[in-house]
């Protein structure tokens, strides 16, 4: 938690294309899992959880706050898509969607985004 507030306190906003829109269009590598006209998503480089994926929209909204009325569509699929990737990867006793806003909300790539993750109790161990 604390190292993720600090990288969210020295985030920047990008000048050009964002790290997302370059993974989006092919320039940076990552492990895409789904696609469609709207969004994308691909595994988290920094998983916190043993399955963490983001849902990422083609369209640049810089964070949640950003969004207006007509990305009221947009946003449903998102979550729409969120769920439909949780399955696919096998998350079927639940998982968390979590959108991190601004700076304070601990977002640190400003390009909305949905972290799902799961597979929580993967972790557990029985004794
Ligand atoms: P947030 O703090 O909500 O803005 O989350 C940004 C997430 O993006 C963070 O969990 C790590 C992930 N991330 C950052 N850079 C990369 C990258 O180059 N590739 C991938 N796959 N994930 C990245």
């Amino acid at each position: 938690m604390a190292s993720e507030v600090e990288k969210a306190k020295s985030a920047q906003r990008p000048s050009g294309l964002t790290l997302f829109s370059r993974i989006i269009d092919g320039s940076i590598p990552a492990d895409i899992i789904y696609k469609d006209e709207q969004c994308i998503a691909f595994r988290d480089v920094n998983p916190q959880a043993p399955v963490h994926f983001l849902v990422v929209p083609k369209k640049v909204i810089p964070m949640l706050e950003e969004a207006h009325d007509e990305d009221q569509q947009l946003l449903g699929h998102l979550i729409l898509v969120a769920k439909k990737v949780a399955a696919q990867e096998g998350l079927k006793d639940g998982f968390r969607l979590v959108i991190n806003n601004g700076r304070q909300g601990c977002q640190s790539v400003f390009h909305l985004h949905l972290h799902v993750m799961g597979n929580h109790s993967a972790l557990l161990v029985i004794s």
